[in-house]
């Protein structure tokens, strides 16, 4: 049943003045609700900040949060205004409501929020992506922010507060992890321990099937495909803390077992725990040589050594 002009001008006239309602709550809602996210929840928003990478993916997912906030609050607020106020009463079932179309200055605000919301979000998403593209990807250094560290795996001696990034080669097999620091002896572990202030290398390899390197609180993860030396590079920060590393690519019927851990000690900490392990493992390690990108001996090995004298990511290998 059509409504009367009347009505409709006093139904149109209440729409307003809920309208404004609906602002101020919204409002006051988004502005508590975001100022916790951002200041109280926030700092504790996984990866954590144990390295710069988990620290920019904790920044990322604070971002998206408080964006994602007023929206929800958006459609709770005025789903909750709607069902109290403008639903329809007993004896007015057959009634027309209040017709939104055409209204140009509620569809302007759409448009212009929504444009700006996805803009935004894709300006904002694509600056992430470049920016911290060689930050964990496992995808090697950036093409455009190079980092000079990262472009080949780094030589030298490894000291605290040296500029020489820390190398760990990461071998996946069925079904475990172990870790190898070149600058170290060569030597083995099955626990990643890594320096707080420092820039880390890692080389990851595999020597079966395809697994995945993924340190969660790093905010680093990267493949570990046979024959394959796949370089992620981080940083870490001054604070110190443990580490879980998951195999996170289905690699058979043991791969949920697939994992170990780990732990970000003080950089003088580290020194001493990796050059007593460099010691343990002396006897085992020299007969090996300290570095091997593919790190599987060559099938030719009879022929002339036991690791394969190319490199498959054409970087020259002095240890
Ligand atoms: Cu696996």
């Amino acid at each position: 049943m059509a409504l009367t002009q009347q009505e409709r001008e006093e139904r149109k006239a209440f729409a307003r003045s809920k309208g404004w309602q609906i602002f101020a709550v919204w409002f006051v809602l988004t502005a508590i609700v975001d100022y916790l996210t951002w200041f109280v929840w926030g700092p504790h928003m996984p990866p954590g900040t144990m390295t710069t990478s988990a620290a920019a993916q904790q920044f990322d997912f604070k971002i998206l949060m408080v964006l994602v906030v007023p929206v929800l609050f958006m459609v709770w607020v005025y789903g909750g205004f709607a069902l109290v106020n403008f639903r329809a009463r007993k004896g007015e079932e057959d009634q027309d409501g209040i017709v939104l179309f055409g209204n140009r200055k509620i569809q302007g605000i759409w448009y212009v929020a929504s444009t700006v919301l996805v803009l935004g979000l894709a300006v904002f998403g694509t600056y992430e992506l470049i920016a911290n593209h060689d930050m964990g990807s496992g995808s090697g250094p950036s093409p455009i922010w190079n980092y000079s560290w990262a472009k080949a795996t780094p030589q030298g001696a490894w000291t605290p507060g040296g500029s020489t990034p820390l190398v760990v080669q990461v071998i996946a097999q069925q079904w475990r992890f172990t870790y190898r620091y070149p600058q170290f002896g060569g030597m083995e572990t099955t626990e990643l321990y890594l320096p707080t202030n420092a820039r880390v290398v890692f080389d990851v390899t595999s020597l079966d099937v395809i697994h995945d390197f993924w340190a969660y609180q790093l905010g680093v993860k990267a493949d570990a495909n046979p024959g394959v030396n796949n370089v992620a590079t981080t940083e870490t920060t001054s604070q110190t803390g443990k580490i879980t590393v998951r195999c996170d690519e289905l690699c058979g019927i043991w791969h949920g077992a697939m994992y170990n851990y780990g732990e970000v000690l003080p950089a003088s900490s580290f020194e001493t725990w990796a050059t007593n392990m460099q010691a343990a493992n002396a006897g085992v390690t020299k007969l090996l040589p300290p570095f091997a990108l593919t790190y599987t001996p060559s099938y030719s090995g009879a022929g002339g050594g036991y690791y394969p004298s190319y490199d498959p990511n054409g970087h020259s290998v002095a240890y």
